[in-house]
């Protein structure tokens, strides 16, 4: 029995599909018989989903990127400090939709910050807390972006030029390619279909060794 839950998370560009596989990853969670909470980031818990609000919403005045950056990480602490690590603790499952890796896509590759600096708030703020799997969904942009569009009115994120995205892409390419043994890399350019049954065979394939352990 292990003492500890496991931290998953899902990542990817807008509109990549992570709500959706995300009811994927529950349904093969629950056949497991594993208890776990859905939380997404920025947000998760009151104070987060406030920052959220800030966050995403539209002002006059243009919001600067450290300020962003130092929001994303301020609703992170509140997240990992009331709901994260207790429900780790306890032994449940945490499955959260985002969480740093997408500061180093969005903030590092998209808008530029430097990343010892994004590395310094994670030591800061998570000490020593990794997630021990990350579902990136990998698609390109320009469709992800079209899927988000159809879906109504953007944010003031998705409202990013497109080249923006694409360097977000890249982030998330190059974290998989360099932390293989944490991240799976999943096409979503594919049908739902298809990707569902991609991201089923590579849980499958993780899960055992999980709880092989
Ligand atoms: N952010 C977040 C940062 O900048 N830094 C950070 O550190 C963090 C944590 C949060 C925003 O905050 C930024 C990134 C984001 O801009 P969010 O709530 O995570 O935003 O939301 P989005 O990325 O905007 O999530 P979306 O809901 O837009 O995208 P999803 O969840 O990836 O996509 P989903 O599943 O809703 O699908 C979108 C549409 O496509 C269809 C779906 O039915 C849906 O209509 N679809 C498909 N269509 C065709 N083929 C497929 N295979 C499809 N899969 C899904």
């Amino acid at each position: 029995m292990r003492r500890k839950g496991l931290f998953i998370t899902i990542e990817g560009v807008e509109g990549a599909g992570k709500s959706t596989n995300i009811r994927v990853i529950e349904e093969f969670l629950s056949e497991w018989k594993l208890d776990y909470i859905l939380t997404r980031e920025p947000g998760g818990t009151l104070i987060a989903e406030e920052i959220r609000e800030l966050l995403l919403k539209h002002h006059e005045e243009k919001m600067d990127a450290t300020t962003e950056l130092l929001l994303i990480f301020a609703a992170r602490a509140q997240h990992l400090s009331t709901k994260i690590r207790q429900t780790l603790a306890e032994g449940t499952w945490v499955l959260c939709d985002r969480f740093t890796d997408a500061t180093y896509a969005y903030q590092g590759a998209g808008r530029g910050l430097d990343v010892k600096l994004i590395s310094q708030l994670e030591r800061l703020v998570q000490d020593n807390l990794r997630p021990d799997l990350t579902v990136i969904f990998d698609l390109d942009p320009s469709v992800g972006l079209e899927r988000a569009r159809q879906r109504g009115q953007l944010d003031r994120i998705e409202s990013q030029k497109l080249e923006f995205f694409q360097r977000v892409r890249e982030g998330y390419q190059n974290i998989a390619s360099r932390e293989g043994d944490r991240c799976l890399l999943i096409d979503a350019s594919q049908t739902r279909e298809t990707v569902r049954q991609s991201l089923r065979a590579a849980l499958e394939n993780r899960m055992q060794a999980f709880l092989g352990e």
